[in-house]
């Protein structure tokens, strides 16, 4: 990756504008022509496919297409015991940018790897396979474009369809390329592509474009794209736009989908229909506003529960946190940073206006990476324990999260050091948590 300085106009703006990815680059290391999948297996420690006991947990997919219920075997138990000391492992590297790690439902014992640049590819039993699931690199964004505006752009994110075993959908959030006169932005799409009759390849071809956004900005464009695991819907973070400050102030304009989590069912209806639920006098796909870059934001497979990691401006980083069905939240951005004014500095109305369950300044980090909760059996005491960084001070953190307005984080930056660049983290059907290296290795977070 680039290891040059941050491009001025980033500068102007402040370095706390960029997305997850713009800052940081600092050290030796780099993670491009490493040896691919040099360690253990990707799966996490068993390998039966059959439901927990514990868990006794199905997916009974999303959208009420009635789907084959597929097995799964992450455990919703509670918590048992103390959290023990815990480490990382790696399990694959080599990547280019890797920016997610997802399992497929119903294909338990494998992983897939996405890589900014327009790539995903599978693990399997510790080896990187030679061909790629999918590359739409000549259709994605160049985030090393020699200008350095790009940074934050290209393939973002990818969400499986809950009844992938038998439909074989899933769903990618990306920035369009190449770069012209007339896509000088690299304009956001949602774009839906099929798993090809070898389990191992998509279609080359996409199925449908969900959704197109133009960005005003090449920065802040959002990334993460998810199923819920209780509603089955679709779920798709777009930031603020870009530049700094939300100069276009679309975190509060209920008529723009930028710094927005939209909410589609993409089963009733192509490209996708309106749930009910969504934020009411606005654009019809709100579902949750006043967010300035949620880069990465994930589900509990358990509870439902929403998990924000919400890129800060100059001020603070911050995590949201959402009961699972209680949308129509107003998360605060560009009226409030955190727990703090910024529209206007002082005196802002807060009412209405959700605030975070915990923050941490720009002495302590400056881009926030959003994680998971995990839900594996190896370790009963971490259970329903969500993760997250700091990409550019390599800072990492744990907290529970039971309802509760604030949350006191555990640092675990001394247990789970050697991290550089935490692009994002990522999770497997198992439940357990994995941490993602933009330089280019995956790790699994084990005890000791
Ligand atoms: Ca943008
Ligand atoms: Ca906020």
């Amino acid at each position: 990756m680039q290891t040059s300085t941050l491009p001025n106009l980033l500068l102007a703006v402040g370095a706390a504008s960029l997305l997850a990815f713009s800052a940081g680059c600092d050290g030796g290391e780099t993670g491009q022509g490493g040896s691919a999948g040099s360690t253990s297996t990707g799966g996490g420690g068993s390998s039966t496919t059959s439901t927990s006991s514990s868990g006794g947990t199905t997916d009974t997919g999303g959208g009420g297409t009635g789907g084959t219920p597929i097995p799964v075997d992450y455990d919703c138990s509670p918590a048992e015991g103390a959290v023990p000391a815990l480490q990382l492992t790696e399990v694959a590297g080599g990547f280019e940018r890797p920016i997610l790690v997802k399992s497929a439902p119903g294909d338990n014992d494998r992983l897939f790897v996405v890589e900014q640049v327009g790539k995903i590819w599978i693990v399997q039993n510790g080896q990187v396979l030679p061909d790629p699931f999918l590359d739409i690199q000549a259709d994605v964004a160049n985030p090393d474009a020699p200008n350095g505006y790009h940074q934050e752009q290209g393939l973002l994110g990818l969400a499986f369809h809950p009844d992938y075993a038998t439909n074989g959908r899933f769903f990618v959030h990306y920035s369009n390329g190449p770069f012209s006169d007339s896509n000088p932005k690299g304009d956001t799409r949602i774009v839906e592509f099929k798993r090809s009759a070898d389990p191992n390849k998509a279609d080359a071809a996409p199925v449908q474009t969900i959704l197109t956004e133009p960005q005003p900005y090449t920065n802040h464009n959002g990334g993460s794209i998810e199923f819920s695991p209780k509603d089955g819907f679709l779920y798709i973070g777009f930031g603020d736009g870009g530049a700094g400050g939300d100069p276009l102030d679309s975190g509060q304009d209920k008529n723009s989908r930028l710094g927005k989590i939209l909410r589609l069912d993409v089963d009733s209806m192509s490209p996708y229909a309106i749930p009910p639920g969504n934020m009411v006098g606005g654009n019809p796909e709100i579902w949750d506003m006043g967010l300035r870059n949620p880069w990465r934001f994930s589900f509990d497979l358990c509870t439902g529960d929403l998990y924000i990691g919400e890129v800060g401006q100059d001020e603070l980083e911050e995590i949201d946190v959402e009961k699972a069905g209680q949308g129509g939240k107003n998360y605060g951005w560009n009226t409030m940073e955190g727990t703090q004014c910024f529209e206007p500095s002082n005196g802002c109305d807060q009412t209405g206006l959700t605030l975070p369950v915990t923050e941490y300044n720009h002495l302590t980090g400056k881009s926030v990476t959003g994680g998971y909760v995990y839900r594996g059996k190896d370790i009963p005491g971490l259970r329903g324990t969500y993760f997250y960084a700091d990409y550019v001070t390599d800072k990492m953190w744990m907290f529970k999260w039971e309802g509760q307005a604030t949350v006191t984080p555990v640092d675990l930056t001394n247990q789970l050091s050697g991290i550089a660049a935490t692009s994002s983290f990522g999770q497997d059907n198992f439940g357990n948590v994995y941490v993602v290296s933009m330089y280019g290795n995956i790790y699994r977070i084990e005890a000791q």
